[in-house]
């Protein structure tokens, strides 16, 4: 890790603080909300919520690791040695990341089997894009390493995104009315929040940038990749499970 300016060290702590009160806060909003919600959709609603409290304790957990990589005197950025621990992200996404695709095939209510076999392999090759990411991500450098880690971890990435649209389409076309449209956008939500990630991942590939504007784009950039894809995603889950517990034909 290197020097950063004093505006760089702040952007990223202030970054770290927002996603900490947005998780924690949809944690909240979704757990609160059961009450309202059919005894049919509560399971999706309740691993929504683990997964923003899952991202709330590791947001603490950053935060932390981030203050103790630095030391700040008269605006003045040091290094203490400490390394700052990337790890904390990827074990965080290891465990969301299968449930969010889990939350949005629950609420579609598929047959069990369907069910069973569309988490079992989004939830695995959601798993498998994570696991051959993280090497690339620690070895530090915008180098060679990264760049083969990171394209290996796309082969799975492309077939959640070809499944979503393809493999899902069919049972979206038989969803009641009144949601068909909603979990159309939570999909698109999916699709768009999650392809940021190899933006970031890839991005001072293509745009020459020093290791602090680098840093700074890495930590902004999956930060507000993480609250959209988690915590207004989420809210995209509560309300389809919110309309169907509401309508006779489906609660
Ligand atoms: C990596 C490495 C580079 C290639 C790809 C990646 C994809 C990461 C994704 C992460 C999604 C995380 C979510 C987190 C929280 O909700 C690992 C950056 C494809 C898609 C959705």
């Amino acid at each position: 890790m290197e020097a950063l300016s004093f505006g760089q060290y702040q952007l990223i702590y202030n970054a770290f603080s927002f996603g900490i009160a947005a998780m924690l806060a949809a944690t909240l909003f979704y757990w609160l909300g059961l009450s309202q919600i059919a005894p049919k959709y509560k399971l999706a609603v309740i691993i929504t919520g683990l997964v923003t409290f899952i991202a709330g304790y590791h947001y603490l957990r950053i935060f932390d690791s981030w203050e103790s990589a630095f030391t700040v005197m008269d605006g003045s950025v040091e290094l203490t040695g400490v390394a700052f621990n990337q790890a904390y992200r990827y074990v965080d996404w290891l465990l969301t990341v299968p449930l969010l695709l889990v939350e949005l095939i629950l609420v579609m209510s598929l047959t069990k089997s369907e069910t069973v076999r569309k988490s079992v392999t989004l939830g695995g090759a959601a798993a498998l894009m994570i696991l051959l990411g993280y090497p690339g991500e620690v070895s530090g450098g915008i180098d060679g390493t990264r760049f083969i880690w990171g394209a290996l971890s796309m082969i799975p990435f492309l077939y959640i995104v070809y499944s979503l649209f393809v493999g899902l389409s069919e049972s979206i076309n038989s969803q009641p009315g009144e949601v068909r449209g909603l979990i159309n956008l939570a999909r698109w939500v999916v699709v768009l929040s999650w392809s940021f990630y190899p933006l970031v991942y890839f991005l001072p590939f293509v745009i020459p940038m020093d290791g602090g504007t680098a840093t700074v784009v890495i930590e902004v950039g999956y930060t507000i990749a993480d609250v959209v894809a988690k915590a207004f995603f989420g809210v995209l889950i509560f309300m389809i499970a919110f309309r169907k517990s509401q309508s006779p034909a489906t609660a």
